[in-house]
């Protein structure tokens, strides 16, 4: 063994112990530590027995069998523990060291720890692992960000420990500076929100509208998983529905239909507010699950208030093929509502973020991670520049191709009562985009009628405002103009 470890890992979880058995099966040396200090020694001597791990026993014992520049990631809850972590480790480091944090900490955190540890003298790097248990052992996709200076000296072992597309890239590159890769990380919860909410309700049409057995969804999803779908995300629904108990039961009918959620897509939506993007798919997937969870309210509702009952009288072979077409339509939006957003924060935080470079770190380790990535890689690669998905002429012609089918999924649905809230707010968008006017010349006249907000006009250059005295009794002065 080694005298010194090439990395050190504070946090032996689930992460943190299946990464640094990937780190080690890779040929690196790395230390362990954890704040139950019991675990490090279980974890030597079981998972680790045998391996090139070094057991340390405190931190600064931790930090003493690092090779320089030291490099120690925590694995750790996310939150105050992060913090705790990174006082307790400073002291032992030296300018130049680098402290990484690979949990899912909130990006406006990773910037202020960033500035925190570079004022100190060290490096730090907030990056995103996703791929859950399974993925930090066989390979995560990786998205890191924070002090550029520090990349070069992680790169190494990141990418040789990442997912790999069948090119043989990394699913992990430089994503950029301060909270860059955890921001990136975050829109890619926000996504994985987004397409497991709309996969629920194509789940839902077919079970209550075509009244289709888990099995026969089975074989659908079986099927969409060899198109364009193709995804980890609809390979997993696939099992899910074929999936049955000892007693031959089929468990997905057993769970309570009350949704969880941990906060990232919460943070993708707030975010987008605070940037004034209309993320309006993944903002409804937060909101289908917070329904889902007033369970107690919605079953008294359904005891009192009445809606259309559910009959399907077209064919349906067609209509499963429509679903395929909306899950399509309502997934290119939501990508491109996802990049704009982070199109964004790019410019707000000063981030150069690489596009293509990013969907390439998604293509594979992740949760979200399809064929469909590929796709989106080779649009920016064409045009780098590219301001919104849908201008690209490829997801242009797919999304035009898809509408069709989409917008009778949709009509169908809100015909029977059966709610599909991400399916109808992406196809509104969608409409909205290409709309050259919208009605908001009525809302600013609002505006301006009940505030003096003023207004700007079609037949005046743009910058120039008026209010208009709508009433006859108000005054000639205008509110200050301002963009909330
Ligand atoms: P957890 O999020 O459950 O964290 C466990 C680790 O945090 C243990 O080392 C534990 O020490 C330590 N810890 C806790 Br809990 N509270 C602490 C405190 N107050 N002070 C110091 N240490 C504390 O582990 P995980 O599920 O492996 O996740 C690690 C990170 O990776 C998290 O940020 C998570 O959000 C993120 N993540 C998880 C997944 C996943 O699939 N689980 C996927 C992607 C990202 P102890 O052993 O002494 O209790």
């Amino acid at each position: 063994m080694k005298k010194l470890a090439d990395i050190g890992l504070i946090g032996l979880a689930v992460m943190g112990e299946n990464l640094v058995l990937n780190m080690e099966s890779h040929g690196y040396t790395v230390a362990v530590y954890n704040r139950t200090v019991a675990k490090v020694d279980k974890f030597v001597d079981g998972r680790g027995a045998g391996k090139k791990f070094i057991g340390a026993h405190s931190i600064e014992e931790l930090c003493a069998t690092l090779e320089r520049p030291r490099k120690v990631m925590m694995l750790v809850k996310a939150g105050d523990p992060v913090d705790h972590f990174i006082d307790l480790v400073l002291p032992h480091l030296e300018p130049g060291d680098i402290i990484i944090d690979g949990g899912n900490s909130h990006f406006p955190d990773t910037i202020r720890r960033t500035k925190y540890v570079e004022n100190k003298g060290m490096l730090y790097i907030g990056t995103g692992v996703s791929g859950g248990e399974e993925g930090a052992l066989k390979g995560p996709s990786i998205m890191p960000g924070g002090s550029p200076d520090a990349w070069p000296h992680v790169k190494e072992i990141f990418q040789s420990i990442a997912a790999k597309v069948e090119s043989g890239e990394a699913c992990c590159d430089w994503v950029g500076e301060g909270g860059a890769g955890h921001f990136v990380k975050m829109v890619h919860n926000g996504i994985e929100y987004g397409d497991m909410q709309i996969i629920t309700e194509a789940y839902q049409l077919m079970k209550e509208l075509l009244g289709m057995s888990n099995d026969d969804m089975h074989e659908v999803f079986k099927k969409w998983n060899t198109g364009f779908l193709d995804s980890y995300l609809i390979e997993i629904t696939r099992d899910i529905l074929g999936y049955k108990d000892e007693n031959g039961e089929e468990t997905v009918d057993f769970i309570l239909d009350t949704a969880g959620q941990k906060g990232t897509g919460k943070w993708t939506g707030i975010s987008a507010l605070d940037l004034g993007i209309p993320l309006t798919l993944i903002g409804e997937s937060v909101f289908a699950r917070c329904l889902s969870a007033q369970k107690d309210l919605r079953v008294k509702a359904s005891k009192v208030i009445s809606g259309p009952q559910a009959e399907f009288k077209g064919d349906k072979q067609q209509f499963i093929d429509d679903l395929e077409s909306a899950l399509l339509g309502a997934k290119i939006i939501s990508y491109a509502q996802g990049y704009n957003l982070m199109m964004e924060a790019a410019s707000e935080h000063g981030w150069n973020l690489n596009y293509g470079g990013i969907a390439l770190m998604w293509r594979g380790g992740c949760i979200i991670r399809s064929v469909f990535l590929g796709d989106i890689k080779k649009a920016f690669d064409n045009n780098p520049e590219l301001p919104n998905l849908l201008l690209d002429p490829f997801f242009k012609e797919k999304v035009e191709q898809a509408q069709a089918g989409w917008r009778r999924v949709c009509a169908t649905a809100v015909e029977n009562g059966i709610p599909v809230p991400a399916m109808t707010s992406a196809l509104t968008y969608f409409d909205g985009f290409r709309s050259e006017r919208l009605p908001a010349n009525l809302l600013q006249a609002q505006r301006d009628y009940f505030g003096a907000h003023t207004y700007e006009r079609v037949d005046k250059p743009r910058g120039e405002f008026f209010h208009t005295n709508w009433t006859g009794r108000g005054g000639d002065t205008a509110s200050s103009t301002y963009n909330a």
